[in-house]
């Protein structure tokens, strides 16, 4: 059968997420959530930013010292672009660009407080039968992810976080309450958000503060474990109460190349898609730990504990469709002093044949294709891009536009590896483009980092009017999307 491009029913989206766009930190019954804690000063300088978040996890003091301030000026997430009260104008404008689904994720500290509540936050609860019902009369589907890094910071402090197995109860509750009340509005569910963050970034990941925890990997993979059973009791417990709704999994894709065609080094790149990519598709997507995953946990000297059930739910709770963000590529070798560049939670290995943002992400529209292939290839899938964009630093004209050609020119060339994969063969359900709407990135937690097709006037330090704008490049997805992906100029 011939494949031409994108089908009539595809998915042009956009996606955000809860703890770095809705503010309302402190509003509707919500409790204090562990990204709620993120420092920054927005009088640091770029390069201070950068230092911060590249070279300095987060710590046991700033944590401590973030429980002790109610206020917003230095916890950005705090602030978000104020999407609480403000998402009915900003649906309505991505309404306007023609979304046919909308990502964004459920703040579990709004529906359960403190994680452990015996009863549900009304409040909360009503939020969401708001926005979803919101995204519906703007003709968008909705894709919801149930955790997207924060979770109550009462179950930090009282449980240890995702260490402790007894977080799996309170998730099932939570997951419970989602499903019964949001089930008839929401489209795709998704449990967690880029679940190798575990390793990459832990705080985000599984709630563990580097300098804290005496093995560190250990803590790592046995949180990991028990994120792994919520999936899969994610997935039974949807068969049940919302059949028919697909469920699925996502990681933080580091797409990887040999650097060069040494053996040495193509050997190295399997090896680092093993244990970086395909390990947690793989428990996720095939529903058992993968034999190679023994050499690894061998090397860092890891033993998970299980319990008996724990194979079997693994097993019986796999996914309908695999995810997966995509921003930059890397290679891998294990040439000493191989020069580096900065990427997605990681610093990678540099390709000396890629340009890179001004973060340094290495741009390679075509390592979307390979991407596709692989992963469609090795789960045979549905598979749904759940993030993909350029952050680059706007400038708002006196006349209030954005001429982000750039930006333009980053989507143009990862569209039409899309297409070129669909005819691959890639069933390719959706593509929802990161940061939709400027919102505060997730590493640097600034506003300037930005990658939204609508411009929002806030700086670092949370000023501004707050007013959102079209750059060019709301215009340019709104005729891609209306051509169905084939007018691209
Ligand atoms: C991913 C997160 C998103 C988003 C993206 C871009 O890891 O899932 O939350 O932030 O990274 O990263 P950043 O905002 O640091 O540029």
């Amino acid at each position: 059968m011939e494949r031409t491009g994108y089908n009539k029913d595809f998915l042009w989206g956009g996606a955000i997420a809860c703890s770095q766009a809705d503010g309302g930190f402190n509003e509707g019954g919500k409790g204090v959530s562990t990204q709620d804690t993120r420092y920054l000063n927005p009088k640091w300088t770029a390069k201070e930013i950068a230092d911060k978040h590249h070279n300095r996890p987060f710590t046991l003091e700033e944590f401590n010292a973030a429980l002790q301030d109610d206020s917003t000026e230095f916890y950005p997430l705090r602030r978000g672009i104020n999407f609480y009260n403000n998402y009915k104008e900003d649906l309505k404008l991505m309404g306007e660009m023609g979304l046919k689904i909308f990502r964004t994720s459920i703040s579990w500290s709004r529906i359960f407080p403190n994680g452990d509540d015996a009863v549900p936050n009304e409040e909360g609860i009503q939020f969401y039968i708001d926005l979803f019902s919101e995204c519906k009369k703007n003709n968008m589907k909705v894709f919801a992810t149930m955790i997207h890094y924060d979770i109550p910071v009462n179950l930090v402090l009282k449980y240890g976080g995702w260490k402790n197995r007894e977080l799996i109860t309170f998730f099932e509750k939570y997951v419970t309450v989602l499903y019964e009340r949001l089930g008839e509005l929401v489209d795709f569910w998704l449990p967690f958000n880029e679940i190798n963050a575990a390793k990459f970034s832990p705080w985000d990941g599984v709630c563990l503060i580097p300098g804290n925890e005496e093995h560190l990997d250990q803590a790592i993979f046995q949180s990991l474990h028990h994120q792994f059973l919520c999936s899969a009791k994610a997935v039974q417990l949807g068969r049940k109460m919302v059949p028919g709704k697909k469920i699925g999994a996502m990681i933080a894709r580091f797409t990887t190349y040999p650097a060069t065609c040494k053996p040495e080094d193509n050997m190295q790149a399997i090896l680092d898609d093993q244990y970086s990519n395909w390990f947690y598709l793989d428990v996720m997507a095939r529903g058992e730990y993968p034999k190679y995953i023994d050499r690894y946990f061998k090397q860092i000297n890891v033993n998970i504990m299980m319990e008996d059930g724990d194979l079997e739910l693994l097993k019986d709770g796999t996914v309908g469709f695999v995810s997966f963000s995509y921003y930059f590529s890397q290679v891998s070798t294990n040439v000493e002093g191989w020069e580096q560049t900065a990427g997605n939670l990681v610093i990678g290995k540099k390709n000396p044949y890629l340009e890179a943002s001004e973060w340094g992400w290495q741009i390679d529209s075509i390592g979307l294709r390979f991407t596709l292939n692989q992963v469609y290839d090795r789960y045979q899938l549905p598979v749904i891009i759940a993030e993909n964009g350029l952050g680059a630093y706007d400038t708002l004209t006196e006349n209030g536009e954005v001429h982000d050609s750039y930006r333009i020119e980053y989507m143009r060339k990862h569209v039409t590896e899309m297409k070129e994969a669909i005819i691959d063969g890639v069933e390719l359900l959706a593509f929802t483009a990161w940061g939709i709407i400027d919102i505060v990135s997730c590493g640097p937690l600034t506003m300037d980092k930005r990658y939204g097709t609508i411009y929002v006037d806030l700086d670092n330090g949370g000023n501004g009017s707050g007013k959102r704008y079209k750059k060019d490049s709301f215009y340019w997805y709104q005729k891609c999307i209306a051509s169905n992906g084939e007018d691209l100029e």
